[in-house]
């Protein structure tokens, strides 16, 4: 027999080994051993080895073969990622019935499709001639990251579709979503790995997965037994008809569906599957939150439409928080970056939801009062979504017969110094500025994601450099160039990571005023608050400057914060802070928009309803940044109204003044 040349024994070696994949990953029936498997993928390297011109992306090989590393490139959706909004009764689904029953044709019937909500971490994967070519996250349902070569790492993501002859579709250009998630047991494996290693642990499975598919180099992903079921196919070049019809496509093609979905008659049916798998959810190696209940025609889903960020023919139904029940062992007082002191429970660990509980937040002492919650208590503790575990109630009967109640401290348990309680407050403050874990909690909030966000300056760096006397408050930060050398001399630390950190210091300079000014961590001002505050006020010298009534002006700003922001700035500390911080280079003020060109000169915009591609904000510096200007109300005066999703009754008010109306599309064209 003549031998084969490479490139026939190569394709049949693909072929072969996708094919034993999608029985082992997909269907979980293999029909080989490891070894014989081994086999086959060592031949095909070795080929591969020897004509590297015969490699392909889609090759079994490329999976982990690339050392390339991740950049996250920005990828545009075709169609937007919604998410779901969510219900939590049966009264809140027969509302979601009647609403998707309002929204089509009197007396259409409607069917209804019920999957499991995995709870992981979503996706799209493109296709283009039946190969793998992008998979990307949802980001801001808009434009999400490029993570082809981490996703090409998980075996039940096919490489290339199957096409099984039956199948009469084209399928030339597709877009499928589905969810990654990790196991219950793998993740509990890899975070004891990490406890032992003296790494972090992560909270959950789905954190794990995120964090996962984020990781810069795919070789590591690869060891992570990440895994898929996907639940959405979209074709550009294909007539589809009902979802139920859509999943059963999306097996054929080679993809993991979860089994367990159901096509439901009525909303009835839909409750039956609910609640059967509230029952049976702990049974699943995975974590569920919820079921996903989509409507079944594709032809009513598009009639339906969107609201805002979701459709309204799909919806989640979520299900109860799980409880569980432990020893609560002590209360201990934790003290705030703004001196608060928050009780904590530490309690008998016990394993809820995913993950290992050993503390729940108590939040002040009136609810430890409320519930009559004591040391040494039989305790209910509940955990939902990313929520941090609370106490529900305690279980009387089990209460040890010597138990007190619980008493406030008398002094900060972290500096010793008294303590206070401002009237009308529940919360109790350390009186003491200088506090350490006040210290130490105002620079972590300072540099944290949310506020001045400095990679690489977290918790365990920050202790270390208030303990070396190196940061005695977050305006330091600005200062630690100066001690380079020094910085470098510390073991753990080194050149590389004390130049990145330095580098991203002085990136953060570069945060908006609005960001500062919840950096600067004045009680009650949340980043929302903080935006407010600075699109008003403008600079922090007319915020310094302002009275309690001119704050409370703003939109829901009342008195506390009012309150909160004069005492901020009435301390001399503080302001010597923000001198510092100035002198550093931080922005005070509001970057003004410069105008750019006079394309849109003259004219006045409104903006009603959501916009896809941009927030209002953006739109309305764009327009702005064109010689235009926008006003809030229409009148006779306006030249365009630009019309998003859900708009409100500006729209209407422009129609009747004949007011020219712009959609999405025309308003991008026109800033082009
Ligand atoms: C899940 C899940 C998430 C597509 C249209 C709206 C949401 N976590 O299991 N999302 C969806 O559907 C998308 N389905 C699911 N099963």
């Amino acid at each position: 027999m003549m031998k084969k040349n490479p490139q026939q024994r190569i394709e049949e070696l693909r072929k072969l080994i996708n094919e034993h994949d999608y029985r082992y990953y997909v269907l979980a029936e293999p029909i080989i051993s490891d070894y014989e498997y081994d086999q086959l993928v060592n031949e095909l390297i070795q080929l591969e080895k020897e004509n590297p011109h015969l490699i392909t992306p889609d090759s079994p090989t490329q999976r982990v073969g690339s050392d390339l590393t991740n950049v996250f490139n920005p990828v545009v959706h075709k169609i937007p990622m919604l998410s779901l909004s969510n219900t939590y009764s049966e009264e809140e689904m027969y509302e979601f019935d009647r609403r998707v029953k309002e929204g089509l044709p009197r007396g259409e019937k409607v069917e209804y499709v019920c999957e499991l909500k995995i709870d992981g971490v979503s996706v799209s994967l493109r296709y283009k001639n039946g190969i793998l070519v992008t998979a990307a996250t949802r980001g801001d349902g808009t434009t999400g990251e490029e993570i082809t070569n981490n996703v090409k790492t998980i075996r039940s993501v096919p490489l290339s579709l199957r096409k099984p002859s039956s199948l009469k579709l084209n399928l030339d250009d597709i877009e499928v979503r589905g969810e990654i998630y990790m196991e219950i047991e793998a993740f509990k494996k890899i975070n004891e790995e990490r406890e032992l290693n003296g790494e972090k642990t992560f909270a959950n499975p789905r954190n794990l997965t995120a964090g996962t598919i984020k990781l810069l180099e795919p070789q590591l992903v690869a060891k992570r037994p990440l895994k898929i079921f996907v639940y959405y196919l979209y074709s550009e070049t294909d007539e589809l008809s009902t979802h139920f019809e859509n999943l059963k496509i999306l097996s054929e093609i080679g993809f993991r569906v979860n089994p367990n979905y159901r096509l439901c008659k009525n909303i009835e049916e839909v409750m039956d599957f609910c609640n059967e798998w509230e029952e049976k959810r702990d049974k699943l190696p995975y974590e569920i939150d919820g079921v996903v209940v989509k409507v079944n025609s594709l032809k009513q889903q598009r009639i339906l439409g969107n609201i805002a960020k979701s459709p309204r023919w799909a919806v989640a139904y979520k299900f109860k928080a799980k409880q569980a029940k432990t020893r609560l062992k002590k209360i201990i007082w934790q003290v705030g970056r703004t001196g608060t002191l928050t009780p904590v429970a530490e309690l008998e660990p016990v394993f809820l939801a995913g993950s290992t509980i050993s503390r729940a937040t108590l939040h002040n002492i009136d609810e430890i009062r409320r519930k009559d919650i004591r040391e040494n208590d039989i305790v209910v503790i509940e955990k939902g979504g990313d929520v941090i575990p609370k106490v529900v109630e305690v279980d009387l009967s089990q209460r040890p017969k010597d138990s007190q109640v619980v008493k406030l401290p008398s002094k900060c348990p972290v500096c010793n110094s008294n303590l206070f309680r401002p009237e009308n407050e529940v919360a109790i403050y350390c009186e003491n500025n200088l506090c350490p874990a006040q210290v130490k909690g105002r620079i972590e909030h300072f540099a944290s994601r949310g506020a001045m966000d400095i990679t690489g300056l977290g918790e365990a760096l920050i202790n270390l450099f208030v303990d070396r006397g190196f940061l005695k408050d977050y305006s330091d930060i600005y200062q630690l160039k100066e001690h380079r050398e020094e910085l470098i001399k510390i073991e753990r630390l080194g050149e590389k990571s004390v130049d990145n950190l330095l580098a991203a210091i002085e990136k953060s300079k570069e945060k908006p005023f609005d960001r500062v000014l919840f950096a600067i961590g004045i009680r009650y001002v949340g980043a929302g608050v903080a935006k407010k505050l600075a699109d008003h006020f403008k600079s922090i010298d007319a915020l310094i400057n302002a009275s309690e009534e001119e704050i409370e002006s703003i939109h829901e700003i009342g008195p506390s914060i009012s309150k909160s922001v004069k005492r901020f700035f009435s301390d001399k500390n503080n302001l010597k802070l923000i001198e510092k911080l100035k002198k550093a280079g931080l922005k005070f003020k509001i970057d003004e928009i410069r105008i750019t060109s006079d394309k849109l000169k003259g004219k006045s915009f409104v903006l009603t309803g959501t916009l896809s591609s941009m927030s209002r904000e953006e739109a309305k510096e764009k327009i702005i940044s064109l010689g235009g200007h926008v006003l809030s109300a229409v009148s006779k005066n306006t030249d365009y109204v630009v019309v998003g999703d859900n708009p409100g009754s500006k729209f209407d008010k422009a129609k009747k003044l004949g007011i020219t109306i712009l959609t999405e599309e025309d308003f991008l064209k026109m800033i082009e």
